[in-house]
């Protein structure tokens, strides 16, 4: 979204869409999936992107990992991953939930073959100390290639995890208490934020279920990988989501210091 002249004093609670990001929102048909994502922690984006995309990308994967089991910085790797996110729909809920200004944390792949380890059960907010803050640091956009079904090995969430704040602890995390499915189509995209507990199931299912994990997270937040080196070839293909992407839309970490310039939209960013 733009720039602003004006300064803001106020900061949107975590729930509000911004006046700016709201017509994407209901042009887009996000409204009821913000409502999820705040209510239960997560929620599943459908008609992110056509079949033909699915299917590329999943064959993308498949290429890259060529038998084993995952890959990181794949943005750096096929030109489907910059596509992939800067989908519309990815974009609007990640201002949504992680803020205007947000960065890409990381774009990784996973491919789980029959009797591969379950995941363990986690909340992304791995690297916060707890209590979790009232906004969102971290959202997770698990694009299922294949589609998630229990047996397949779906993700698993736990149902009012996400009002706790806290990681879980070892007897949580061995009990798997309430645990339920996040089932949804090939190609749609399973979406949560920080603080909701989750793990997978073993997959019982012949063949992969192949999945990009792509992370976005604050503008105050240090990113899982580092695009550094390839930042300026990206955002020259692929322009200005890139560069917001990628941390030239703000102040910080600017190659001459703080590039003060870019101050105020910075500050009014993070508190949208
Ligand atoms: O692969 C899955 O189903 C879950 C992935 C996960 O836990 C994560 O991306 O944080």
């Amino acid at each position: 979204m733009a720039a602003h002249d004006e300064v803001y004093y106020d900061t949107l609670p975590a729930e509000a869409i911004s006046a700016e990001l709201q017509p994407f929102i209901d042009e887009l048909g996000l409204a009821d999936n913000c409502e999820e994502l705040i209510n239960q922690g997560w929620t599943v984006l459908q008609g992110v992107a056509s079949a033909e995309f699915n299917t590329r990308l999943r064959s993308t994967i498949l290429g890259l990992t060529s038998g084993r089991t995952g890959a990181n910085m794949l943005m750096a790797q096929d030109p489907v991953f910059a596509e992939a996110v800067m989908m519309p729909k990815l974009m609007a809920m990640a201002e949504f939930s992680v803020g205007r200004g947000f960065l890409l944390s990381q774009v990784a792949a996973s491919v789980r073959a029959p009797g591969s380890p379950v995941i363990g059960l986690h909340a992304d907010h791995n690297w916060l100390p707890a209590p979790f803050p009232a906004h969102n640091m971290l959202l997770t956009a698990c694009w299922a290639c294949d589609g998630f079904t229990e047996a397949g090995g779906a993700t698993l969430v736990i149902p009012n995890t996400h009002t706790l704040r806290r990681h879980p602890n070892a007897a949580e995390i061995a009990a798997l208490e309430g645990a339920m499915a996040i089932e949804c189509e090939p190609g749609d995209v399973a979406v949560w934020d920080g603080n909701v507990w989750h793990s997978n199931y073993p997959r019982r299912l012949d063949g992969e279920r192949v999945v990009c994990h792509i992370t976005y997270t604050r503008l105050m937040m240090r990113q899982v990988e580092d695009y550094a080196a390839h930042a300026n070839q990206l955002i020259q293909d692929y322009g200005e989501p890139m560069a917001q992407l990628l941390g030239r839309h703000d102040m910080l970490m600017s190659p001459t210091g703080a590039d003060y310039s870019k101050l105020r939209t910075t500050f009014n960013n993070a508190k949208r």
